[in-house]
């Protein structure tokens, strides 16, 4: 009820139109994701939202990525959420007073005056930093942008890289759902069915006020969120045993570093972050720096991505669930044990977890990397065209779970509907891999459903028809990324 413009208004051409959603989305300091549904400022959207404001105002482009990073927490960490003061406590759950960062983050560095959530979002950050620099280095000279912006983005990989390496195999790994960027990926069912949910008498959804429920997670899932996140909170928002404040002895595993429950090498979000490990170098070269050994992480995160979680059956990239495939209690991984085949053989190099062989657009998403092995860029181009994904035949956008999936639902948020983030980032990546017939397409295809939908938040794959909130940012700020 709260809208301050149209999202459906159809005058004005797609750029004035987006340009129009993303005004009504201002609030002075960020851009919210949605009017309705999504009230303050999150993380990644707040990267994508970026990537399209400096097409039109470099400046709030600047504001919005210096605000998020404003709330960075000592330790590193960039909040998913950095909550809006002057929104009523119960228009978003978890609210401040749920994850009560300023008080239990205290020993992991969390912002005094600020509140915001305790997880994280796909690290974007430092590649929306360096395409709002390049699209007016004069104004980001002129305010010091990118000095003030790379010690917290270095400090943000750094964070990514050594605490969040739980699987001890140099890829980051999430801790809950959200923090991947795709709440109810199919890929968590089976991480999370090892969670107890909190019982739904507990919490309260604020989302079903705004959403469809067929079009939104269901119960058990929040239970099972709320429940991951009240441990973490519990803990400190400690990362690994060693820094645990009110460890749980319960959740110890054998290998020394486990502290949750729930830990997950995700491949589009170690994708983003070894993307954004290039625009870091290119950022410290910018700044006078040599930016060799920065594209030399890249590169060999890149090689561990492929290592850790490459499927050549399946001709993508798969999760890995750091602390699955171990049935028994004592935590002995399942190649330490018996019948080992030479199928074990590589499970052996990379021993903590195992694939989890679920067909999610995150494991195309790696296409986005400039130094991936040129066969495998070829076997994601020729799988995304395929049965699963349909990329210009079947579908119209790619969805954002296996067509062919026993969990592929055309509404149900991630686990089928197509999302504008990943097919813009889609659209990168078969550029990059000189695949201009295919981008041309996809670009196509993402401007008249975006146009069509209203700036829709996700679409039916097929149809394109409208799903969840209309007027949302991302979706309007990578249109205008495309039309420029
Ligand atoms: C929620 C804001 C966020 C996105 C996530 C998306 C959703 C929040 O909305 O999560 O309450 O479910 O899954 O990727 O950042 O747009």
């Amino acid at each position: 009820g709260s809208l301050v413009y149209d999202p459906g208004d159809p005058t004005g051409s797609l750029h004035v139109r987006a340009a129009r959603v993303l005004n009504g989305n201002w609030t002075g300091t960020s851009t919210v994701p949605s009017r309705g549904l999504y009230p303050h400022q999150w993380s990644w959207d707040s990267a994508f939202i970026a990537i399209g404001l400096r097409h039109v105002s470099p400046l709030r482009a600047q504001t919005e990525l210096e605000t998020l990073l404003g709330a960075q927490w000592g330790d590193g960490r960039i909040p998913h959420i950095v909550f809006n003061p002057s929104v009523p406590l119960d228009a978003y759950f978890p609210s401040p007073d749920f994850w009560r960062s300023s008080t239990a983050g205290r020993a992991a560095g969390a912002p005094r005056t600020v509140q915001t959530s305790g997880i994280v979002q796909p690290p974007v950050h430092a590649l929306a930093v360096w395409l709002v620099h390049r699209a007016d280095p004069g104004l980001s000279r002129a305010r010091n942008f990118l000095p003030r912006m790379y010690p917290r983005l270095a400090a943000w990989h750094r964070y990514l890289l050594h605490r969040r390496d739980l699987g001890g195999g140099g890829l980051a790994s999430v801790v809950h759902p959200w923090e991947q960027g795709m709440d109810n990926s199919p890929c968590w069912d089976a991480p999370l069915s090892r969670i107890t949910p909190a019982p739904a008498r507990s919490f309260r959804r604020a989302d079903l006020d705004h959403g469809t429920p067929e079009d939104r997670p269901t119960d058990l899932d929040y239970g099972r969120y709320v429940r991951l996140a009240t441990d973490y909170r519990d803990r400190g928002y400690a990362d690994g045993v060693d820094e645990g404040v009110a460890r749980r002895a319960s959740v110890e595993g054998g290998d020394g570093r486990r502290a949750g429950e729930f830990a997950v090498e995700d491949p589009a979000f170690n994708a983003l972050l070894i993307a954004s490990e290039h625009a870091l170098a290119r950022i410290a070269q910018e700044l006078g720096a040599a930016g060799t050994a920065r594209h030399a992480r890249a590169e060999r995160l890149t090689a561990a991505l492929v290592e850790r979680l490459w499927d050549p059956s399946a001709g993508m990239f798969f999760c890995r669930d750091v602390y699955g495939g171990d049935e028994d209690e004592s935590g002995a991984h399942a190649s330490e044990r018996g019948s080992q085949s030479t199928a074990h053989a590589s499970e052996r190099r990379s021993p903590s977890g195992a694939l989890i062989p679920e067909r999610s657009v995150a494991g195309l998403l790696p296409l986005i990397l400039p130094a991936l092995p040129r066969d495998i860029a070829a076997t994601l181009v020729r799988t995304a065209s395929g049965r699963h994904f349909g990329l210009g035949g079947e579908t119209r956008l790619v969805p954002s779970y296996d067509l062919t999936g026993h969990a592929f639902d055309p509404h149900r948020y991630w686990r089928g509907p197509a999302w504008f983030n990943t097919n813009w980032l889609l659209e990168r990546g078969l550029r990059l891999h000189g695949e201009h017939a295919r981008a041309d397409g996809l670009r196509a295809a993402l401007l008249d459903t975006a146009g069509e939908s209203g700036f829709a938040e996700y679409v039916d794959p097929y149809t394109g028809e409208a799903c969840g909130a209309l007027g949302f940012s991302w979706t309007a700020a990578l249109t205008l990324d495309l039309l420029h």
